[in-house]
C-alpha cells in the first residue's frame, strides 16, 4: 500500500500549438480619413458641379435587403449636411417586411436648407420570396428612370409599358448615375441566397448601361465592438475588412467601391466623426457618378 505505481508512465501528449489568431487590429489604418475635419469635405460637396449641363442632379439609387439601413442612409447624409437630426426617408426598428413601400425622391440640402445637386431614389426592400418584397424588375425600372414618383411598389406585377406609372420618355436627369447596394455588416454573412441573386440581376442590368455601382455596409457599430466603442477604428478593424470581403465576394464589385458606415439611428445629434465616414463615401459616390456622366456626355458628341 502506499508505494509507487511502477507501469510505464504514458509521456504527456504533444499539444500541437494553434495558428497565432489573427489580431483584430491592424497596425496602421488601411484607408486614410480625415477624421475630426468634415469641413474640407462639406466644402467640396457643397460646391460639386456637375459634369453635364442638362443635368441638374446626380440621381442615386438605393437597393438592398429589407431592414439593411438604406433609408436611414439617405437620412445621415441629410443629417451629416444639415448638422442636425433628420427623418426624410421614414425609417423602422422592426424590419419584417420592408417599411419603405413607395418609390420616392429625397432631396440632399445644406444646412441652409438649400438644394444640392444630388438626389436619392428609396425604394422598398428585396426579399427572398418571388412574390415578397420590391420586384427586380420595378428596380430595373427605375435604374432608367421608367417608374413615376409615388409609385407603390408591387411585389407581384412590376410595372409595364401600358401602366399609368410607367413614364415614357424620362429625361436623362431622370436617370440613374450610381446604384447603391446596402448591405448591413451584421447580416453579411447570413444574407439570404435568393436576396444575392436579386441583387446580382440588378447589378448586371445596371452595367449593361455601364452604370457605376458601390456597396454601403451599414450597422458596422453592431457588427465589431471596437468599432462601436471607437469609430476611427473603423479602418484599423480587421473584423471590418473580412466583412467588406464577403461583401465584394457576394456581389462581385471591388474592394474600392465598399464603404462601410455607422448610419444615424439612435443619436440626438450629429458627431464629427460619423459625419465625416459617411460625407467621404458619399464623396466617392459622387465622384464615380459624376464620372458617368462625362461618359454620357462622349456619348452625345459621337451621335
Ligand atoms: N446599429 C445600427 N443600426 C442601424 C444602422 N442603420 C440603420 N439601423 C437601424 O436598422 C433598422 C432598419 O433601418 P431602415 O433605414 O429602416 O432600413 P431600410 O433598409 O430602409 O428598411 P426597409 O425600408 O424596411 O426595407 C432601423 O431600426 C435603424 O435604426 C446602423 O448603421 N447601425
Ligand atoms: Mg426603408
Amino acid at each position: 500500500m502506499g508505494g509507487s505505481d511502477s507501469r510505464p508512465q504514458t509521456p504527456p501528449r504533444q499539444r500541437t500549438p494553434s495558428p497565432p489568431r489573427p489580431s483584430p487590429v491592424f497596425d496602421e489604418p488601411w484607408r486614410k480619413m480625415p477624421w475630426g475635419n468634415k469641413h474640407d469635405l462639406e466644402e467640396t460637396l457643397r460646391n460639386f458641379k456637375l459634369s453635364n449641363p442638362d443635368v441638374k442632379f446626380v440621381r442615386i439609387l438605393i437597393v438592398g435587403e429589407v431592414g439593411a439601413g438604406k433609408s436611414s442612409f439617405i437620412n445621415s447624409i441629410n443629417d451629416a449636411f444639415q448638422g442636425r437630426i433628420t427623418s426624410g426617408a421614414l425609417v423602422d426598428a422592426t424590419s419584417g417586411t420592408s417599411f419603405t413601400k413607395v418609390y420616392k425622391t429625397h432631396n440632399i440640402r445644406g444646412k441652409d436648407n438649400s438644394i444640392l445637386p444630388f438626389v436619392f431614389n428609396d425604394i422598398m426592400g428585396l426579399e427572398p420570396a418571388d412574390n415578397h418584397g420590391a420586384h427586380v424588375q420595378d428596380i430595373v425600372s427605375a435604374l432608367r428612370g421608367f417608374l413615376k414618383e409615388g409609385y407603390k411598389f408591387n411585389p407581384v406585377n412590376p410595372v409595364s409599358e401600358d401602366d399609368n406609372n410607367y413614364k415614357y420618355n424620362p429625361r436623362v436627369s431622370d436617370q440613374t448615375f450610381c446604384l447603391i447596394n446596402i448591405i448591413s455588416a451584421n447580416d453579411v454573412s447570413r444574407m439570404d441566397d435568393k436576396v444575392v441573386q436579386k441583387m446580382k440581376k440588378i447589378r448586371e442590368e445596371a452595367s449593361k448601361y455601364n452604370m457605376p455601382q458601390v456597396i454601403i455596409m451599414t450597422k458596422v457599430d453592431a457588427a465589431c465592438p471596437l468599432v462601436k466603442e471607437d469609430l476611427t477604428k473603423v479602418y484599423t478593424s480587421n473584423k471590418v475588412k473580412e466583412l467588406m470581403q464577403q461583401c465584394s465576394n457576394l456581389l462581385g464589385v471591388p474592394m474600392n467601391n465598399i464603404f462601410p458606415v455607422k448610419n444615424y439611428h439612435e443619436e440626438l445629434d450629429t458627431d464629427v466623426n460619423m459625419d465625416v465616414l459617411i460625407l467621404k463615401a458619399f464623396d466617392q459616390i459622387v465622384n464615380v457618378a459624376n464620372d458617368a456622366l462625362i461618359d454620357l456626355n462622349h456619348c452625345d458628341e459621337n451621335e
